[in-house]
């Protein structure tokens, strides 16, 4: 019963955020139409970046205001055209789409009709029909606008939603960054300047998640839920609190329904458990023969004042496990569990960050065909849809908030801070109930010895549990155990390091015992479990040295091995995991250590294997069938 009672009261804490970001989907009460496709598009080549505010381009259509070209959404724009100043833009470009709604929506009083943003990199501000809706600050992370009133005014009117976007990073934005003029004019073109920025991928800008309009009903609607499962021996439960907008005196029916569609429990009112008898837990892939088991959770509202009734019916999967960690293991479902997996990056050829599905599906088949069972979201949220996917194979996700680059100590004043908390806030939210996400990291490399840091991870890393007392949180290092001031508030810890490559670079014989010295300092001086975050060499395909020299396939082999062998030893004791940097080649700002981006990927960008992917195949599977279970499927190797 205090179990129940304390899971209860986490439920609760979650739902201190003051609205819901339930992910769009169709039901019996809820309809989705998607705004995919191409849009008109503008850059504000103006010096001040500020033409289109000054003549109000969304006042009427875009085209009215000056040349458009067509723009792909989902997708960067920065690849799409031949112009290497819109490659490299900085400030706003202007998006806008003429949409058909159906009449019955705008007729239909009852309707309550929402215009959603999946993201959009990186301030964003929202008209329709010239009335400005919303707005938004930072990239990753989704944001909505209802718009019902604003289409009625003038219900035989095209829809017309224009869509500013700023890619500008400032010292208070996640990630931080600085804009520099250079005023000679003896050295630069007149009004240069550049962007500045502190962490290793391309600054990809545009509208990267899909546009969506959605609509509920409008007096009385589902508007958040949060489920955190348990289990004891073969009973699950399902902890629960649905938020609703529009009355208190709603009717809440809940019914958990199993892959066959079959009732498995049922209750009513917006705050209760679900007992599951039998339960089938969800597991990770390659940890049991039935990964990423989902029941399907559907709640259904009836509400009803004097002037009408309305239902309301949302289904949200639901995977029952639980997530501890111990001073030497990370516990799903109370078994030990070890990452083997990647990091990666929203990243290919074209669409730059633009969500794709084909992409999506490709980087699964070859997560699984490696052996892979799990990743992190380096270095920012990564669309729902792939969590999503996460969830239903049984992928592991460390979920990772845009706070990379933390760099200057300006970054971490209270605007930032400030800033940083309420990006936790809309993750949290937005992630909370997918059972894939096994732990929050709050950022990549910060400077974490600068005195600021320790007051700044303390107030974070709180905040965070706080939000979700159920998963553990981190924040990814690279600095000196004895320096780091963050670290005492973690409950793993997560390391990068690049022995052989940054630091004594073209000598791998250090890797043995640099490595072993970072683990054991970490491990005496915190007692809490490591993980390393990422490590790697980048590798040019094709180019080739034996003894292995720097950039070719044989050096990066070489170091995953020399890597490997000593994670072999420590996995023992308190080493709970390891991921590649990185999963796939990608993009980044040009610089002298870059060619055309940054060559770490055992896969190309292209997604084609390097040598090393074969080795990480082997080493994922081996330890597969030690740690865990294959899945039933394997029995057929055809099937992958
Ligand atoms: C790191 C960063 C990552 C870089 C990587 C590298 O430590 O976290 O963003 O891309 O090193 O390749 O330098």
């Amino acid at each position: 019963m205090l179990r129940v009672l304390c899971l209860l009261a986490v439920v609760d804490s979650v739902l201190l955020l003051d609205s819901g970001m339930l992910f769009p989907r169709e039901s019996a009460s809820r309809e989705v139409k998607e705004l995919n496709g191409l849009w008109a598009f503008r850059a504000d080549i103006s010096p001040s970046r500020n033409q289109g505010f000054e003549e109000a381009w969304y006042k009427s259509r875009l085209i009215e205001s000056g040349p458009v070209i067509d723009m792909p959404v989902p997708a960067s724009y920065n690849d799409i055209t031949q112009d290497p100043s819109l490659r490299t833009f900085t400030g706003w470009v202007w998006y806008e789409r003429e949409v058909v709604v159906p009449t019955r929506w705008i007729t239909d009083e009852e309707i309550r009709v929402v215009l959603r943003v999946g993201s959009a990199h990186y301030y964003s501000v929202v008209w329709v029909n010239g009335v400005k809706v919303t707005e938004h600050n930072g990239g990753h992370l989704p944001f909505e606008a209802e718009i019902g009133s604003v289409i009625r005014k003038d219900p035989t009117a095209k829809c017309r939603i224009t869509i500013a976007v700023n890619n500008t990073l400032t010292l208070e934005t996640l990630p931080p960054g600085t804009i520099q003029y250079m005023n000679d004019p003896t050295r630069y073109p007149k009004g240069f300047f550049v962007q500045n920025i502190f962490f290793d991928f391309f600054n990809y800008a545009g509208i990267h998640r899909s546009v969506l309009l959605y609509t509920t009903p409008k007096a009385f609607y589902v508007d958040d839920i949060t489920v955190v499962t348990d289990f004891s021996d073969n009973a699950g439960l399902v902890n629960y609190k649905v938020s609703v907008k529009g009355s208190a005196a709603a009717t809440l029916k809940l019914t958990l329904m199993d892959k066959e569609g079959h009732c498995v429990a049922s209750s009513s009112g917006s705050v209760g458990a679900l007992k599951v008898a039998d339960v089938k837990l969800w597991w990770p892939y390659l940890m049991h023969e039935n990964p990423g088991y989902l029941y399907s959770l559907e709640v259904h509202l009836t509400a009803a004042n004097d002037k009408s009734t309305s239902e309301d019916v949302y289904l949200l999967p639901v995977g029952i496990r639980t997530v501890k960690v111990s001073s030497t293991q990370f516990l799903i479902n109370n078994k030990p569990f070890y990452f083997h997996g990647v990091n990666k990056h929203e990243d290919s050829d074209i669409r730059g960050k633009g969500f794709d599905w084909p992409l999506i599906v490709k980087d699964f088949n070859l997560m699984k065909w490696m052996g892979a069972n799990s990743f992190r979201t380096s270095h920012y949220p990564y669309a729902e849809e792939i969590l999503q996917m996460c969830d239903q194979h049984g992928i592991v996700v460390i979920d990772e908030c845009p706070g990379v680059g933390i760099k200057d100590i300006r970054s971490f004043g209270n605007a930032s801070l400030t800033h940083h908390l309420v990006v936790m806030d809309e993750l949290v939210r937005r992630d909370k109930n997918h059972p894939s996400v096994v732990m929050w990291s709050v950022a990549n490399e910060p400077a974490s010895e600068m005195p600021p840091a320790q007051f700044y991870f303390k107030t974070l890393i709180k905040h965070t549990k706080d939000l979700d007392p159920t998963r553990p949180v981190t924040y990814i290092t690279n600095s000196n155990y004895a320096r780091d001031l963050g670290a005492p508030y973690v409950d793993v810890v997560c390391v990068n390091s690049y022995f052989s490559w940054y630091h004594d670079p073209g000598y791998l014989e250090v890797i043995p015992i640099q490595l072993n010295t970072q683990f054991e300092d970490w491990y005496a001086k915190y007692q809490k479990p490591i993980i390393q975050s990422e490590y790697g060499a980048d590798t040019l395909p094709g180019l080739h040295n034996d003894p292995p020299l720097m950039f070719t396939e044989e050096y990066q082999q070489a170091v995953l091995q020399h890597y490997h062998n000593v994670f072999d030893q420590k996995r023992k004791h308190y080493v709970i995991g390891e991921l590649i940097w990185n999963f796939a080649d990608f993009m980044t700002v040009q610089g002298i250590t870059r060619v055309v981006g940054n060559k770490k990927g055992v896969f190309t960008r292209q997604r084609q294997p390097k040598a090393a992917a074969f080795i990480l195949k082997e080493r994922y599977w081996r330890l597969a069938n030690e740690t865990g279970k294959l899945p039933y499927w394997t029995k057929y190797p055809c099937s992958l």
